[in-house]
């Protein structure tokens, strides 16, 4: 599938050994001990109901390649530290799971995404004694299908560096367990990466692939590894630099991951004197990407927690009036939205890995309140995109608000009001003001969080701004109430 077939989907992200294991037996899974719990892909096809309907039409999985072991930080349960990229991670299944895995999503019309890794591998040091000179002994020919020294960059480790040819050519990772970065100067083993994707996507049937650690690779790497792959290709370039996010759109990948935003977003709504400004005045990554070929469609991916960051509520200190405005400001954005599995149940782990939990442990009840907000904010953006033909390439753009605790959000046919005030009853609400002329007078909105009217003034008094109080702290998605349907496509019936 293409950017733009991408582009109107939202994704749901696991972790397979974390979400569902095979027969759903019930396994004990304690993060901290960084090992195996049992998830596997057979696990994911029994589940995809649960999936599907919170309007999720997209699953991304973990990396599927063999995996180290035993290392000095636990199993490569996460799927992130490759030994041998032509065998698939047994833990996780056989092949004839992987394939069945992705036939039952496409039977349901969904889209499987498929984590490459092709930066680097993980190494287990085979010497204990690490000499300045030569940091480390691996066992080279054990890291298939390359398997010699000359396929890796020379040892050196990227520690704190911002400089870019550190970031290419040194190796992630610490000495306790070193990751060998892939020689991609080097055409032969790009040859290899190259012929390598092609086939897994074939053979697997992915619909697009994450692209892990894009920033450690020279950006003219990625062209012809993406055309190689021939779908469409979402990187990760953790920074919290808009400019750099952006200068890989396009031109290395389809589409990134809103990492500047996402810092954004936590800024503003971690905590009750969050500072909305950044969120509000930083520019959009489309907008600061380099020149794309003419029609090219480039799209960002919107979330508020990943696998490598502390889950939100882990920041907002529970508060759930935070956690829902900070979730709703990831579906109603430009950014095709991405959820990270076991926010919707609540799951508060903190920094990696505690934010991987078990799903399984609470049982996958969908009558949750996170359940039901993700599923009308699904609902709310695939109501937009079916209204407005423009939806999707219409910026969204925020309309100035005089109580410093509220943004408004405009991204026709929703207008969204959002705000940090929190969850405490005894905080004042702020009012929201929805300017003049944005609306014809008498229109009525409906919130379809609450599904709650909002009539817009009549004018009458001159004034015809329409005044908007906040309750509870919570957000507000505002469609005009022509737009609902009286049997409803899952939005406000
Ligand atoms: C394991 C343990 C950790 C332990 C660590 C040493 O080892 O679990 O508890 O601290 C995989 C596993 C991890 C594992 C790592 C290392 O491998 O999932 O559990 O950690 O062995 C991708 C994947 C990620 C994966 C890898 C490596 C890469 O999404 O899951 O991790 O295969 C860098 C990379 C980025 C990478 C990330 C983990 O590391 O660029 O691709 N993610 C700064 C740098 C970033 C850097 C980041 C690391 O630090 O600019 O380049 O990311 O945390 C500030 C933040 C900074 C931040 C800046 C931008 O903003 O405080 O940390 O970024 O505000
Ligand atoms: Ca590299």
């Amino acid at each position: 599938a293409s950017a733009e077939d991408w582009s109107k989907r939202s994704i749901y992200q696991l972790v397979t050994d974390r979400f569902a294991t095979s027969n759903d037996s019930v396994a004990p899974c304690d993060t901290s001990l960084r090992t195996y719990c049992g998830g596997s892909w057979t696990g994911i096809i029994d589940h995809l109901d649960y999936i599907q309907q919170m309007g999720f039409d997209a699953v991304w999985i973990s990396p599927i390649a063999q995996n180290a072991e035993d290392t000095a930080y636990g199993k490569g349960y996460h799927g992130y530290w490759s030994t041998n990229l032509d065998l698939l991670n047994p833990h996780f299944g056989a092949d004839s799971d992987l394939k069945a895995l992705s036939k039952a999503l496409h039977a349901r019309a969904m889209y499987l995404m498929l984590d490459v890794v092709v930066n680097h591998y993980a190494g287990v040091p085979t010497n204990t004694t690490i000499s300045p000179a030569n940091l480390f002994t691996l066992d080279y020919s054990s890291l298939l299908p390359f398997g010699t020294q000359d396929d890796f960059h020379p040892q050196c480790f990227i520690g704190n560096s911002n400089d870019q040819a550190v970031l290419e050519q040194c190796w992630l990772g610490d000495e306790n367990l070193p990751l060998p970065d892939v020689n991609t100067e080097d055409p032969g083993v790009v040859a290899t990466l190259n012929a390598w994707i092609k086939k897994t996507v074939s053979e697997y049937g992915a619909d697009g692939i994450r692209i892990d650690t894009v920033k450690h690779i020279r950006r003219n790497f990625w062209p012809d590894f993406a055309k190689s792959a021939g779908v469409f290709t979402l990187g990760e370039i953790l920074t919290t630099d808009p400019v750099y996010a952006a200068s890989y759109l396009g031109a290395a990948v389809d589409g990134v991951f809103d990492y500047p935003k996402y810092y954004q977003t936590v800024t503003a709504f971690g905590s009750t004197s969050g500072n909305l400004s950044a969120l509000q005045t930083s520019p959009s990554l489309p907008a600061l990407a380099p020149p794309s070929a003419p029609g090219r469609r480039v799209l960002t991916a919107a979330f508020l927690e990943n696998h490598d960051q502390p889950r939100f509520p882990s920041y907002a200190s529970t508060d759930t009036a935070l956690t829902k405005n900070a979730m709703t400001s990831v579906f109603v954005g430009d950014g095709m939205p991405v959820l990270y599995y076991g926010q919707e149940q609540g799951y508060q782990g903190g920094a990696d890995p505690g934010n991987r939990e078990a799903l399984w442990l609470s049982g996958y009840e969908t009558n949750k309140p996170l359940v039901a907000h993700v599923k009308a904010l699904n609902a709310a953006r695939k109501l937009a995109i079916a209204k407005n033909p423009a939806f999707l390439t219409t910026q969204a753009s925020w309309i100035q608000q005089s109580n410093p605790s509220a943004l408004m959000l405009s991204k026709p046919p929703l207008l969204t009001l959002l705000t940090n005030i929190g969850a405490n009853t005894s905080a004042v609400q702020p009012t929201w003001h929805i300017p003049a002329g944005m609306y014809k007078p008498n229109t009525t909105l409906v919130d379809l969080l609450a599904c709650q009217a909002v009539v817009v003034d009549g004018g009458e008094a001159g004034g015809g701004v329409t005044e908007v109080r906040a309750q509870g702290g919570m957000p507000q998605v505002l469609v005009p109430a022509s737009m609902l349907s009286r049997k409803g496509d899952g939005a406000c019936p």
